[in-house]
């Protein structure tokens, strides 16, 4: 039987381990990319492993999650990320150059290798062949310091196209319908591959659309083939030496097969609070609407804000709609204004933005309280948006630009003749934008300003756990609800001390506290712990509070490395219903020594003297890292012998 696209990627770049579902493998990472909220740790953490120089092939620094610069931490930090990469080799992107998928996929991406980045949404890249993960800022560093990346061998699930999309219907649609039909666990542990003969009918920057939100379905990544799309993409890029043609064999064999007929797909629309509760634009017909904001990292493409501006061009947006427009990258805006179409969004009334992440984190932009907005990003979390009770919806740009000149959804039937989508005849570059590191790196002073504070160490997990259950939530929880974004809490994440205090904030205004009262202690969690963001600050902080263990009955990946990571020992039910004897304050004894790698072990609950058993489902070298208090605690141990 022949090989899958992502199972070739993986075996070229195989360091170790057996390429069957679920067991440990340690690929090379040819790639890295951080972004500032991320990687202001991630260099820290770079610069405590002691290497030189970054010793990937590429790794680039992108400013865009928190670029507005409200006080001196930010500035600061965007300061000190400059320095630190002209001091160790990598490509700087300095804040209003874009948002860091949108200007990886156009500036840096290639077919076949593999990424490795501090953002969720670092599969983007997989839209043009390359095998792309998001993980938390260490495993970033690390890897840029030259180690592997270590993750389960996932699943690939073979995901055929078929016929082409009709109508109004577009790439985020299919999305929102895969969402719909896999939910957001029903990635885990897998890779979604792309495949058949609607895949020819999609340009890149649709497919990376794709592969961009199935960070939403919880997969590892997602991927299609490189072939005369790619080619022209990377032409029109001016990267035409960067194509290689990369398919699967004929007779590839896959773990699961799922047949989407694009010809079926009508507009869809994920409705409040999470990215798979889809619906059809038609059931919303009439819902009046406070605001939408058009772009993010999933559709900001310069196909994207067309389509949106041929659709508004001659037309106000209504009156009762504040519309935000983000560009993906100064290239889009370029293109826009040749092309006349930035004046059309002005003239339409639109509130044009920075190219940054800007209301998708939460950076301005929120809704009206217990207003209703259709945002064409990939996240509709409870409170992402900064507004506690807004209600957010996710659709395409083609939806939310009827909504903008409607004020309400309509019914597509109503929408007219369908705009046909299609790539510039040129772009201009922006290449001069960038930073590249000088010859004489020694002679960089990296700048920290007074927010940079030094990393906490973490002590080894003790023999004998004994600590009380902190909080108890339920299934999906994702990063959002344990470390809340928006910009006064973003700007902390080079300081852990101080970011550590809005820990759970937004659900439990009690939990720091108690973590302060009991001297740290245990998470009780639901299904799916974790989902979402990479963002590490939401396992590191904690930590830094004195949780040593969350009991959970299933993790989110990225959550799960992160707590590895920082020495959070991650348990598994292995009776579900066993969720139901903890409550806040219970006091849980956990017998660590007796932790081996895969097994079993007996918790005591004490007080209502019950005993159940939690599995882990750990490796040696996870367990030994927790062990010792952390993943930067062990590379020192190694590095030191
Ligand atoms: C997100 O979309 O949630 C973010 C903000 O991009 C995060 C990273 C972060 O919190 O810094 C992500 O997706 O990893
Ligand atoms: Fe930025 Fe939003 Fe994309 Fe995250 S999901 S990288 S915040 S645009």
């Amino acid at each position: 039987m022949g090989m899958s696209l992502a199972k070739k990627i993986i075996s070229s770049h195989l360091v170790d381990g057996k390429m069957k579902p679920g067991q440990e493998i340690a690929i090379k990472i040819d790639h890295t990319l951080t972004q500032d909220a991320t990687g202001t740790m991630a260099y820290l953490q770079f610069e405590a492993v002691g290497v030189k120089e970054v010793q990937t092939e590429l790794s680039v620094s992108y400013v865009d999650h928190n670029t507005l610069q409200v006080g001196f931490r930010n500035p600061d930090d965007h300061r000190y990320l400059k320095t630190v990469a002209m001091k160790y080799g990598i490509v700087f992107s300095p804040p209003g150059n874009g948002i860091c998928h949108q200007l990886h996929l156009e500036n840096f991406a290639q077919p076949g290798k593999t990424l490795l980045g501090s953002d969720s949404h670092t599969p983007t890249a997989g839209g043009m062949g390359c095998f792309a993960m998001g993980a938390g800022g260490l495993s970033v560093a690390l890897a840029m310091a030259g180690e592997p990346y270590t993750f389960p061998m996932p699943r690939i699930i073979k995901v055929e196209l078929k016929n082409k999309l009709q109508g109004w219907a577009s790439a985020k649609d299919i999305i929102l319908y895969i969402l719909k039909q896999l939910t957001v666990k029903g990635g885990v542990g897998a890779v979604l591959e792309y495949t058949g003969e609607g895949v020819g009918t999609l340009t890149v920057p649709e497919r990376a659309t794709i592969t961009n939100m199935g960070a939403e379905l919880g997969a590892t990544t997602s991927i299609f083939p490189s072939d005369e799309q790619t080619k022209k993409f990377l032409n029109l890029m001016g990267r035409g030496s960067d194509y290689v043609p990369m398919f699967p064999d004929e007779d590839a064999e896959y773990d699961k097969e799922i047949v989407i007929d694009l010809s079926k797909i009508e507009p869809m629309v994920a409705c409040p609070h999470m990215p798979d509760n889809v619906i059809t634009v038609k059931e919303l017909d009439g819902l009046q609407v406070d605001q939408v904001a058009i772009g993010s990292c999933t559709n900001s493409s310069y196909m994207d804000l067309k389509v949106a501006a041929e659709i508004i061009k001659g037309r106000h947006v209504d009156p009762n709609v504040d519309v935000l427009l983000s560009p993906g990258s100064r290239q889009v805006v370029k293109l826009l204004v040749q092309e006349g179409l930035y004046e059309t969004f002005i003239d339409a009334g639109v509130r044009i933005l920075e190219c940054a992440c800007g209301p998708c984190i939460g950076m301005g932009g929120s809704p009206v309280t217990g207003g209703v907005s259709v945002r064409t990003f990939n996240r509709n979390f409870e409170g992402r948006s900064g507004t506690l009770d807004a209600k957010v919806y996710l659709a395409s740009p083609i939806t939310a630009a009827h909504v903008a000149i409607n004020g309400k959804f309509t019914d597509p039937m109503s929408w007219g003749k369908p705009y046909i989508l299609g790539l510039p005849k040129d772009v201009p570059s922006i290449k001069e934008h960038f930073l590249f590191s000088i010859q004489d790196k020694e002679s960089i002073e990296v700048y920290r300003g007074p927010n940079i504070v030094p990393l906490p160490r973490f002590e080894p997990l003790p023999k004998r756990m004994e600590k009380k259950v902190l909080i108890k939530v339920g299934d999906n929880i994702t990063t959002d609800h344990i470390l809340p974004g928006g910009a006064e809490i973003t700007a902390l994440r080079s300081n852990i001390p101080e970011i550590s205090k809005y820990i759970y904030s937004r659900v439990d205004k009690g939990f720091v506290k108690r973590a302060n009262e009991f001297g740290g202690g245990i998470i009780i969690g639901g299904e799916n712990y974790g989902q979402g963001s990479s963002r590490e600050h939401a396992a590191l902080a904690p930590r830094y509070l004195g949780v040593l263990c969350i009991i959970a009955k299933s993790f989110a990946r990225i959550h799960r490395g992160n707590l590895v990571n920082f020495g959070i020992l991650p348990l598994i039910f292995k009776d579900k219903k066993d969720y139901d004897l903890f409550d806040i304050g219970a006091n849980i004894m956990i017998p660590c020594e007796e932790l081996e790698p895969g097994g079993e072990i007996i918790v005591r609950i004490q007080g209502v003297d019950k005993e159940i058993v939690v599995l882990n489902d750990l490796s040696m070298d996870e367990l030994n890292i927790i062990r010792v208090g952390g993943r930067l605690e062990y590379v020192r141990k190694k590095l030191s012998k």
